[in-house]
């Protein structure tokens, strides 16, 4: 579908000039990454030649993408902010609320059942503001994206580290928390720190059992999982252009594994065919009339090192199958070498499961060739060894390739088939058995492997693969299987070999789909009602977090010292704790369950310095937090590595820790501390690390002096009464510092809300009460036909019957401290109609007919 057809014509008549304007000021020719940047840049920034790596620079992204799981927080700050609507194309997807356990028709119910509020909170706050809403069954965030609006040569946002998917378009797509989507929204400037420029060039082709994911496998191999930290990563060279569109998507997806801001491929053939085929023939057509503009100056790409701060290059036709693990996405091995190596390191060889899909790979190429394998099991007589699973990545995928077949030929391999959604990749996934914790090996296609997130198990020793290499792995059970050289023992006793995986990388009878699950929001969204219950346990109005005081912050203890990797996944876990992303007082209840504790080498455990005792980490800091003792967390390289979900900044902040201390950041997570007023430090001498004990008493000091680009100090009081002072550093700008001093960034913008806009919000909604306008009607249509007709006007009913109510909501919304519940009130409209209202509103017709389908089949 084409969607912003508008917003993209502007942007494509203008960026010529903005890039030849660009040109003349760097003074040299440029890259594809350094032209989609300079020309969006917001109407206040200025232009000069920025120091990569080294200026903030301030940006006006073209749109902005929210997942269930981020958007929920997104969305309560935005409705903070105390705008009307949202200033850019704004879009929700609901996909990590799905538990993926039977098959996608029960899960699905499952999910609508168990999520109910919130998708409901997410539908109204979209249809309210402005914001497209992908109903859950509809896909998953990037795919959904990549097939419908991401576009050669734009800049976007999203609320997901993943989002620099849409680099397989030719975007500048990059991964942020939820409070520098607000700022988008809200109309604002978004500022990044001007990237670094890696270059990769691509030689040769790719062939045989290599895939588009063997790409990136290698890239993580080289750069490791920090290598891309403040860099865009940009493709080009022969194998570049001679790969598809969703291949590059796979490679741009999993450029979050390695720190990179994003990555990006300059305009191609693949492009062009790849929007033709999704019904964005008009996009195709506006980027060919500039698509000298959407690549790399011809000079950059014949002589990268003058270019690029770093010049990676990879030779498709050499580039063999990799196998990426356990437990770190930048373990690569190649295939050959994965019989030495996993019984050098005693990883567990009999494969359990094989997982195919996910946001990285379940693209229809991906699929077909996997098919291809699944097929030739009946056709040589063998068994697949390995359980089997497949998550399709949108229903516009599902739908096509249950058309042509490949959902059949993988369910004759016993292959069980999720619904549109995360599910395993995120930990959604009730697998049988994982409470046992037993020592397993499961192979996937996703792009993650941190210990414990697929199902919980520290003990599942998970590798990451090529949808085809997962394929072939499952079908042997053995994770040392090479399909380049093994052969396999078939029912009848007889050995046979599997060809390589074929497939098409678009299907020759077009995508399509009964509903691809999209509702469009009102036109007027004024009388739209937001619901949240003050009772509810899964969503919570915010409240604004305490100012700084003023002083240095003396006599802190510490929280904990994390020893080795310390991701957001252990920061702020998965899973099951999903379920509480719009509940920052519930879900900072999992703060840092997983990481391991340097003293005592357990994971959550710690000592509680008011009684002695080791205790859970959170109810550590609780006890910190009733005695108003502020408290640090001490961490290793990469902290924050992984997702953006800026609840790994918010709860440490909830409950009240005054800094996050370590050896370096991975990006986003370092904004999202800044954006939530936490101090986030670096050691000056990383060797300090060990100077911290554990019954240290802490002080921070030159916070009256906080400037840019002046190290800060510590003190630590030891035990023994000796002391001893460190340097640490901080890369705050001025702006940053007032988010610190106003105690976050949404505080700054809620100062300036505050003085007008709450006002004008509430007098629009009282003004035209009783208008039962139709575009409320007509987002309920499309869900639902039959349930237009009562729902809206309930809605609309209860505009009309409380008319002095929005005003005072929306100013509670801008939340006093103490009010949250108060305001939850006012703003929740009466149960009963709403609650009917949005049941029928977020029925889930295609989820429905494609679930009955497969149950169709499977009978
Ligand atoms: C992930 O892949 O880790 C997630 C879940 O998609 C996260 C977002 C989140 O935590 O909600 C991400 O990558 O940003
Ligand atoms: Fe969902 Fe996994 Fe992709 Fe994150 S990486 S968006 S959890 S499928």
């Amino acid at each position: 579908m084409a969607f912003d057809l508008d917003m993209i014509k502007a942007l494509y008549a203008k960026m010529p000039a903005s890039i030849a304007k660009a040109r003349k000021v760097v003074n040299r020719p440029l890259t594809l990454s350094e032209k989609i940047l300079y020309s969006h840049l917001h109407a206040d920034q200025k232009l000069e030649n920025f120091g990569r790596g080294k200026s903030y620079v301030d940006f006006a992204p073209d749109r902005v993408a929210m997942q269930d799981a981020t958007a929920q927080m997104a969305l309560l700050q935005f409705m903070s902010a105390g705008k009307p609507r949202v200033a850019v194309p704004s879009t929700v997807h609901c996909d990590h609320l799905i538990v993926a356990k039977t098959g996608a028709a029960e899960d699905l119910t499952v999910a609508n059942t168990e999520s109910k509020e919130v998708f409901d909170f997410l539908s109204s706050v979209s249809n309210k503001y402005g914001i497209g809403f992908w109903r859950p069954g509809a896909g998953i965030i990037h795919q959904v994206v990549l097939e419908n609006y991401a576009f050669p040569g734009g800049m976007m946002i999203g609320t997901d580290s993943h989002t620099v998917n849409a680099g397989g378009l030719g975007m500048v797509a990059i991964g942020v928390g939820g409070a520098d989507a607000v700022d988008v929204m809200a109309g604002m400037a978004w500022e990044l720190k001007f990237p670094k420029l890696i270059g990769v060039k691509l030689t040769g082709k790719l062939s045989g059992w290599t895939a588009a994911k063997d790409v990136i496998l290698k890239v993580a191999g080289i750069l490791t999982v920090k290598g891309g930290t403040g860099a865009i990563v940009e493709y080009f060279g022969e194998g570049a252009t001679s790969m598809s569109c969703t291949g590059k998507g796979t490679i741009c997806n999993m450029g979050a594994e390695i720190g990179a801001t994003t990555s990006t491929f300059g305009y191609d053939a693949s492009m062009e065919r790849y929007l033709n085929a999704t019904g964005r023939t008009e996009v195709a057509k506006l980027a060919n009339k500039i698509k000298e503009h959407l690549t790399g100056d011809p000079e950059v790409y014949a002589n990268p090192e003058k270019y690029f701060d770093q010049v990676v290059e990879i030779n498709l036709s050499e580039l063999e199958p990799h196998l990426n693990g356990p437990f770190t996405p930048d373990l690569a091995t190649p295939i050959s070498k994965m019989k030495e190596e996993a019984s050098k390191n005693g990883w567990p060889t009999r494969v359990e499961v094989g997982l195919i899909g996910s946001c990285t790979n379940s693209s229809y190429e991906d699929i077909s060739r996997a098919a291809s394998l699944a097929r030739q099991v009946a056709d040589k007589g063998l068994k697949t060894k390995s359980e089997f699973t497949i998550t399709p990545g949108s229903e516009v995928v599902r739908y096509t390739i249950d058309r042509d077949g490949f959902i059949d030929a993988f369910e004759k391999i016993g292959a069980k088939v999720f619904a549109n959604a995360c599910g395993p990749c995120i930990g959604m996934w009730n697998r049988v058995g994982a409470d046992k914790k037993e020592k397993n090996t499961i192979v996937h296609s996703f792009n993650r492997n941190f210990q414990s997130r697929n199902d919980g198990n520290p003990n599942t020793y998970a590798f990451v693969g090529s949808p085809e290499l997962v394929t072939a792995i499952a079908i042997a059970g053995d994770l040392t299987f090479n399909p380049e050289t093994d052969f396999l023992t078939n029912e009848s006793g007889q050995k046979v070999k599997l060809e390589p995986p074929t497939g098409d990388e678009l299907p020759k009878r077009g995508f399509d789909a009964e509903d691809p699950g999209y509702v469009s929001p009102a036109k007027d969204g004024s009388k739209v009602q937001v619901k949240v219950s003050p009772t509810s346990d899964r969503l919570q109005l915010l409240a604004p977090f305490k100012p700084w005081e003023g002083t240095d912050l003396r006599g802190l203890r510490l929280l904990i010292k994390a020893k080795g990797k310390c991701t957001t996944d252990h920061i702020s876990m998965a899973g099951k704790w999903l379920k509480y992303r719009g509940h920052l007082d519930n879900i900072s209840n999992n703060l840092l369950i997983g990481a391991t504790n340097f003293y005592n080498e357990k994971i959550n455990s710690v000592k509680n310095n008011l009684t002695g005792q080791y205790d859970e980490v959170p109810r550590v800091q609780r006890a910190y937090k009733a005695q108003g003792i502020g408290s640090i967390v001490v961490g290793d390289e990469n902290y924050g590595e992984g997702s953006s979900r800026e609840h790994a900044a918010m709860e440490p902040r909830h409950l009240g820790v005054r800094a996050i201390l370590v050896k370096s950041f991975a990006r986003i997570h370092e904004t999202n501390l800044k954006k939530q007023g936490m101090l986030g430090l670096t050691f000056a001498n990383k060797e300090d690390y060990n100077k911290i004990q554990e019954d240290d008493v802490i002080d921070i000091t030159g916070l009256t002096t906080f400037a840019p680009e002046t190290p800060l100090t510590i003190v630590l009081h030891h035990s023994n009464g000796t002391e001893e002072s460190i340097t640490v550093n901080h890369t705050y700008n001025k702006g940053q510092i007032e988010w610190f001093k106003a105690g976050s960034a949404l505080n700054m913008m809620g100062k300036s809300a505050t003085k007008t806009a709450p006002k004008k919000v509430a007098a629009k909604t009282a003004a035209k009460p009783a208008a039962k306008k139709a575009a409320p009607k007509k987002a309920a249509k499309k869900a639902a036909p039959k349930a237009a007709k009562k729902a809206p006007k309930k809605v609309a009913k209860k505009a009309v019957a409380k008319k002095a109510a929005p005003k005072k909501a929306a100013k509670k919304v801008v939340a006093k401290k103490a009010a949250p519940k108060k305001a939850a009130k006012k703003v929740v409209a009466k149960k009963a109609a709403p609650k009917k209202a949005v049941k029928k509103v977020a029925k889930k017709v295609v989820a429905k007919k494609a679930a009955k389908k497969v149950a169709k089949k499977k009978k």
